[in-house]
């Protein structure tokens, strides 16, 4: 059977997707510290990876026989796609099945930060509210203005959301859409300056790097909070520590930082903020059709057929 890698540990959470590989290929698992096989490598006709994992000029270089990227995730703003293209290297990605999910969580991001979940939470099962009677009121999310920076299937899968919350929706992106009704602001500080919820879902990389900045928190206000389920190098992590300490924006809810997995000690101290481990497409079903879709790609490139999601 042909040779392939895995590189990235967060395939190995897909279920089935192992095993299915190995019936079909001898895979070589290079996702720990430590086990990359540089023999194995120079055989591997095809990488799986997936967001996180940096793919660039020196991957190509280490996989010298590798003609396909499987990525499993929706962004692949890790991999040096352009170099990959050169190289004819084809990469494929998985969208669509997460996009529900993801959407879930932005939402249930926004309602916990608001409502404050996660302290409400702590205070039962400590006995707290036995000893010292009701938490201060929270803030009430139905009818919120909401921003949703980058309406691609994600944005849209929010924007359906907060429309049965019945919310006051806006978008900003790097060009209008003419047959998108939802009204458009050329910049995420317009966006922000109109938004009680600012929900980040573009994609990641060089072009929308800080994109969240110090400017655009302010704009936010300190009644505004900030949602971030697309990738933390969006958003200025320093400023947004600065910005909640300040009290210059309400609170955050965050799957998602820039120096996965660690985190700023300013962000895990703030009661301001609900924090989740970059589980945006986190469950059985999910990940189980993203494995899929990967299975898929694979099969097909070895099967010189169409790629079923190529993203170049
Ligand atoms: C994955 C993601 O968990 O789809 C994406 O872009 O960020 C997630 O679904 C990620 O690719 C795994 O690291």
């Amino acid at each position: 059977p042909p040779e392939i890698a895995v590189i990235s540990s967060t395939i190995v959470t897909a279920p089935d997707l192992l095993d299915r590989l190995k019936s079909h290929f001898t895979v070589h698992l290079m996702h720990e510290p430590g086990s990359y096989d540089a023999e194995a490598a120079k055989r591997c006709r095809a990488i799986t990876t997936s967001g996180g994992t940096r793919v660039d000029a020196g991957t190509f270089d280490a996989f010298p026989e590798a003609g396909l990227v499987a990525s499993f995730g929706v962004g692949y703003d890790s991999i040096d796609v352009a170099e990959a293209k050169r190289r004819g290297i084809r990469v494929t990605n998985t969208p669509g099945v997460l996009t529900d999910e993801v959407a879930d969580l932005a939402i249930g991001l926004a309602i916990a930060v608001c409502r404050d979940l996660v302290t409400g939470d702590a205070y039962v099962r400590s006995g707290a509210w036995e000893r010292q009677g009701a938490l201060p009121l929270k803030r009430k999310v139905s009818g919120m203005r909401a921003g949703i920076l980058g309406l691609g299937g994600i944005g849209l899968a929010i924007a359906r959301r907060a429309a049965a919350f019945d919310m006051d929706l806006a978008w900003s992106g790097p060009r209008p859409k003419p047959d998108q009704p939802l009204p458009y602001l050329p910049s995420a500080v317009e966006l922000a300056a109109r938004s009680d919820l600012l929900f980040v879902c573009c994609p990641g990389g060089a072009e929308t790097r800080h994109l969240v900045n110090a400017e655009v928190l302010k704009a936010l206000g300190p009644e505004g909070y900030l949602i971030n389920v697309a990738r933390g190098s969006v958003v200025d992590e320093r400023a947004l520590v600065a910005a909640l300490e300040a009290g210059s924006i309400a609170g955050a809810g965050l799957d998602v930082f820039e120096e996965e997995p660690k985190v700023p000690e300013a962000l895990k101290n703030s009661p301001k903020v609900v924090l989740q481990p970059h589980v945006g497409s986190a469950t059985v079903a999910t990940r189980r059709a993203m494995g899929d879709l990967v299975f898929r790609n694979l099969e097909a490139w070895f099967a010189g057929r169409e790629l079923v999601t190529p993203v170049a």
